[in-house]
């Protein structure tokens, strides 16, 4: 079934009608997340005619509709890709071979709980984060996209939230309240992981935080939609669609910021670009090193017994798994990393199976330098000697081996007094902090930009670039 009913309070492509215990529950649910959306989703504009797309099918071709609809009114459903359970068979793992589940084995209820808690939890969390930032949106088609972002992601929540009541029972729906409880930041209650507790505080934060933090998204869907378990590998495919938009808004936002800086470089013959009102390429690279370091986070620790579990377990494999050649058991495999051993790093090779986390990082990184690459291509065509480079795996980490280690950026250790000294040379700093958030200020007037960003080149569906994408 690839339509959407959308007769039903929430549209579903899961024929929730015929459930009426789920139905019910997923019911009592929606005025708590109506409530959660008007208090921590977006700050003012909720009565305003945003330009959204709906999901209104799952095909591949035609799956959205774009049209103006205040915020609260967006409908929010629970849509999984085509339903083909009846001939797929798991990938990888022990179960490999065998059908895929449709519902969740009792052994692995534990696991499979943790792991869709953990990614609902990022859903709302990054609305959270994002909530001010339309007060100083640099345009009205860039508010839109932020717009777009918010109720995807509070979507996601909703795409979680349903494989929690469809088949966790007691457990399920709990842990959905407690997906409404936690807050971005909050000392008491905080989201699950690291990245998700930063703030957003201004709009080159919110355009790395898509870029970067997006794609960790990108890649831990793309390895849930691996999944034994049908129903979560199916959400994950369909929320991939929605999710290449979010990195898109991200690559293009941090690409429009450089074009700017290189104009006035060109024009004015100089370096000092923030005397015109623009953001420097050093302060880019600084952001580039917070934002990407505290995504490398993400994906857990380089040795993981967690993720080996998992994928043994059949509950999530690896990126893009059935187009790697190998046994997808991974039983005796050799699998390289890079390690800090003693104050010094290296490579060493460990059991594949061990590494889960540590590959898939590794494919992230490949995928960020795609990204960085098409960066670079515009500064090098405004023939301006600079490079955005990602800095090395080890700089600035929270989790995993090198948690702590004084790594400067290009892979240099030095010693801890020194890697604090000059911290502020590599991060964002207060003063680069307070510049950017001197530059935000709220443009409205369809096809104006504020001065620190260039126009897109795109509009929305096809819609010329001052078309009112919100309507003030
Ligand atoms: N922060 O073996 P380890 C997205 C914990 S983003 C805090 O290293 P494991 C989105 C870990 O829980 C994608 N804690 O890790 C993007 C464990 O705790 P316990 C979100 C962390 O389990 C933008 C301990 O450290 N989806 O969709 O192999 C906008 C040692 O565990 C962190 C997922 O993450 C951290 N960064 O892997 C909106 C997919 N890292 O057992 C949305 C689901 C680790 O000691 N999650 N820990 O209590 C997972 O697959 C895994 O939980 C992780 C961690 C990859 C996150």
């Amino acid at each position: 079934m690839s339509n959407v009913d959308y007769s039903e309070l929430i549209p579903n492509n899961v024929d929730l009608a015929a459930d009426r215990k789920l139905k019910r529950a997923l019911e009592s649910w929606h005025p708590k997340f109506m409530d959660w959306w008007t208090q921590q989703g977006p700050v003012q504009y909720q009565d305003k005619e945003v330009y959204l797309r709906t999901a209104i099918s799952v095909d591949k071709q035609g799956w959205a509709h774009f049209d103006h609809v205040k915020m609260p009114d967006y409908r929010w459903g629970i849509f999984l890709a085509e339903n083909d359970a009846e001939h797929r068979v798991i990938n990888f793992g022990d179960h490999k071979g065998e059908p895929v589940w449709k519902e969740v084995p009792g052994e692995y209820r534990g696991p499979l709980r943790r792991l869709i808690v953990t990614q609902g939890d990022t859903e709302p969390a990054s609305v959270e984060q994002q909530r001010r930032l339309a007060a100083t949106a640099p345009s009205l088609i860039d508010m839109r996209n932020l717009f777009q972002v918010n109720v995807e992601e509070a979507r996601h929540l909703w795409a979680m939230v349903y494989l929690l009541m469809a088949h966790f029972g007691r457990d399920g729906r709990e842990e959905a309240e407690e997906l409404l409880q936690r807050r971005s930041g909050d000392p008491d209650k905080p989201r699950i992981l690291g990245a998700f507790n930063e703030r957003t505080p201004d709009w080159l934060s919110f355009y790395m935080f898509t870029f970067f933090t997006d794609r960790d998204g990108k890649y831990q869907l793309a390895s849930l939609a691996e999944s034994a378990f049908d129903p979560l590998a199916r959400t994950c495919q369909f929320m991939l669609t929605e999710e290449a938009h979010h990195m898109y808004v991200g690559e293009t936002g941090v690409a429009r910021v450089i074009q700017k800086a290189c104009d006035i470089m060109r024009e004015h013959k100089t370096d000092d670009v923030r005397k015109f009102g623009a953001i420097d390429l050093p302060t880019i690279q600084k952001y580039v090193n917070f934002h990407f370091s505290v995504s490398e986070d993400l994906f857990g620790s380089e040795i993981s017994t967690n993720a080996a579990n998992y994928f043994t377990q059949g509950l999530k494999g690896r990126y893009l798994e059935s187009r790697i050649k190998d046994d997808h058991q991974l039983k005796s495999d050799p699998y390289s990393i890079t390690q800090w051993r003693d104050g010094a790093i290296s490579q060493i090779e460990v059991p594949a199976l061990t590494a889960i986390n540590e590959r898939l990082r590794d494919d992230y990184i490949v995928d960020c330098q795609r990204g960085v690459d098409r960066w670079n291509k515009i500064i090098a065509d405004a023939g301006i000697d600079f490079t955005i480079k990602l800095p090395h795996r080890a700089f600035h980490r929270a989790i995993g081996q090198f948690s702590g280690a004084p790594v400067t950026p290009e892979g240099r250790i030095i010693d801890a007094a020194t890697f604090a000294a000059r911290q502020d040379e590599w991060l964002p700093n207060q003063a680069d902090h307070e510049y950017v958030q001197s530059l935000m200020e709220q443009v409205t007037e369809p096809g104006r930009y504020a001065r620190w960003i260039a126009p897109p080149r795109l509009g929305i569906n096809n819609q010329p670039i001052d078309f009112p994408y919100v309507r003030m």
